[in-house]
């Protein structure tokens, strides 16, 4: 049964997307209690409000290190709604009831990140605001919890759906979201006093660790039709959708190989097509367009369908070839008014704009009974790190060209490997379970969209066990090599290579990506 609000007290640090709550609880006549700088907020929407300080008797003290923190407020919480002695309680100290909070802490973790002084981030350890979290979520029988500003978005929903009023299951999923939100809370606090806060260059990186605080979008469905599925994170953080549907799960997964790949290349035009996170095309050019068009060239067939991503804004020339092709999505740091006017014709296309924003540095995947986490694979050796094996040493070109398809070959799925000439991807060898498999793919790919493999080069995620994939190579035309070397059997490549004509480089180092 729904259980209709009648009072609600609002205390958030941020005030941005606040008001269509406030506007809401307004329509349904509920009555708002608030603290200083809330109060402000609401009384400046026009809307009536009541100072905590009138509920409470007491003033806010200690430069209001106590503002809430009263009987009256926890009371007026914590109280059961259906149990007599704590009515009649109630009724003796005039507590008056308290069926909604609103809370968004007191930013511990961004104050740390900016640098403040101890005295500052102890300032900042919000107390008031924890304890009226946790009494609401106890309470969840009677009371619904709102512990973040990412939920106002939720609950606004909600309550327009349920006139108003929540349901048991919803309050109880509040206050599982809310204790997730305190006791992430309390390890921010807990790692800055173990001196682990999170270091400058990622601090406006979400925290994924406590990724149940992070905004929560329900997804259609997950890989598959059958499979339900979240996301964890504020898209619009990273994004403005400037058109098309709602992202699903796979666009999701393909928006963030995108992202990934194409920070690998600095600010020279770059354009790539992604199909199942591996990249079908990935062209640099001295322009967009060229750099498109190279990228498209790569594999036409497989881009159909796929996830387009450029460094660059994205011109009209370019979006006058981008629309020719059937896309998911177009990912750009910006576009032309009327590069966008022309790409919105087609009505399910989704165009995001990115925004600058700090990933996380680590990932996790849930396999057995637990968790892996692991560093992201954050280096791509480039031609300094190069060391050359052979007795001929790669041509300015080749190593330029050697650069590229590694860094295209870290984005590519084990067994990969990659073929490519200066600035272009002419085609890869993706997810075998042999890399001779992967070479062979590959060529046959490059020869099928008519490329002639003489003077180019090759990428190995991993070393070459036997010189099987330097001969096949050496056959096809390719004439430098780049991989991590420490195979037992190097020489045997290094060998042909030598007898060939071709150079090799090693890195070191492996990336293979699952
Ligand atoms: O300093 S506190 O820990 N003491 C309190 O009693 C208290 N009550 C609410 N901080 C407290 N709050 C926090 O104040 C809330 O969590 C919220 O972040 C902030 C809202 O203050 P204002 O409405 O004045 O902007």
């Amino acid at each position: 049964m729904s259980l209709p609000i009648a009072s609600a007290l609002i205390s958030v640090y941020y005030k941005d997307g606040l008001e269509p709550l406030v506007r809401l609880l307004h329509q349904h006549n509920v009555k708002l209690y608030s603290t200083g700088g809330t109060q402000t907020f609401i009384e400046n929407l026009g809307i009536p409000v009541t100072a905590v300080e009138d509920l409470t008797g007491y003033p806010s003290i200690f430069g209001g290190r106590v503002k809430t923190l009263h009987p009256a407020v926890m009371g007026g919480i914590l109280y059961r709604r259906d149990t007599p002695e704590d009515l009649a309680q109630a009724e003796r100290h005039r507590i008056p009831p308290i069926d909604l909070v609103v809370v968004d802490l007191y930013p511990f973790e961004e104050t740390v990140a900016s640098g403040a002084s101890d005295e500052d981030i102890i300032e900042k350890i919000d107390i008031g605001g924890i304890s009226l979290i946790r009494a609401a979520a106890k309470n969840y029988n009677d009371v619904l919890i709102v512990s973040s500003r990412s939920q106002y978005d939720g609950v606004v929903s909600l309550l327009t759906e349920k006139n108003g009023g929540t349901d048991l299951t919803d309050r109880r999923e509040y206050a599982g979201k809310a204790f997730s939100v305190t006791s992430g809370y309390d390890t921010a606090i807990q790692n800055y006093f173990l001196g682990q806060s999170t270091s400058p260059d990622t601090a406006d990186a979400a925290d994924v660790h406590n990724f149940q605080q992070l905004p929560e979008n329900h997804l259609r469905y997950g890989e598959n039709p059958h499979q339900q599925a979240r996301f964890f994170g504020d898209l619009n953080a990273m994004f403005d959708k400037l058109h098309g549907k709602e992202l699903s799960y796979n666009n999701l997964v393909d928006v963030d190989a995108c992202v990934g790949l194409i920070d690998e290349f600095g600010s020279t035009p770059t354009y790539a097509i992604i199909k199942h996170t591996n990249a079908c095309g990935i062209a640099t050019a001295p322009t967009a367009q060229e750099a498109y068009l190279n990228a498209l060239a790569c594999d036409p067939v497989s881009a159909f369908g796929g996830v387009v991503i450029t460094n660059v804004p994205v011109d009209l020339a370019t979006a006058q070839e981008l629309n020719k092709l059937f896309m998911e999505i177009l990912i750009a740091p910006d576009f032309a008014p009327e590069a966008l006017d022309l790409l919105k014709s087609k009505k399910n296309r989704i165009l995001l704009k990115r925004k600058p924003v700090a990933l996380p540095t680590a990932m996790f995947k849930t396999i057995l009974n637990g968790v892996l986490e692991q560093d992201k694979d954050n280096t791509a050796e480039v031609a300094d790190q190069f060391k050359t094996v052979t007795l001929k040493a790669p041509t300015d070109s080749e190593v330029r060209a050697l650069e590229f398809a590694l860094k295209v070959c870290k984005h590519t799925k084990s067994n990969t490997i990659v073929l490519a000439r200066e600035g272009q991807l002419l085609a890869s060898g993706v997810g075998q379970t042999s890399r001779v498999d992967a070479l062979r793919q590959a060529i046959e790919k490059a020869h099928a969209f008519g490329f002639d493999l003489t003077g180019s080069v090759m990428a190995s995620d991993a070393f070459f066990p036997f010189p099987d994939c330097v001969e096949i190579a050496g056959q096809a035309g390719i004439t430098a090599v780049v991989q991590p070397g420490g195979s037992i059997r190097d020489q045997d490549s290094i060998d042909y290579c030598n007898q060939h004509d071709m150079a090799m480089v090693t890195t070191g180092v492996r990336h293979f990506k699952h």
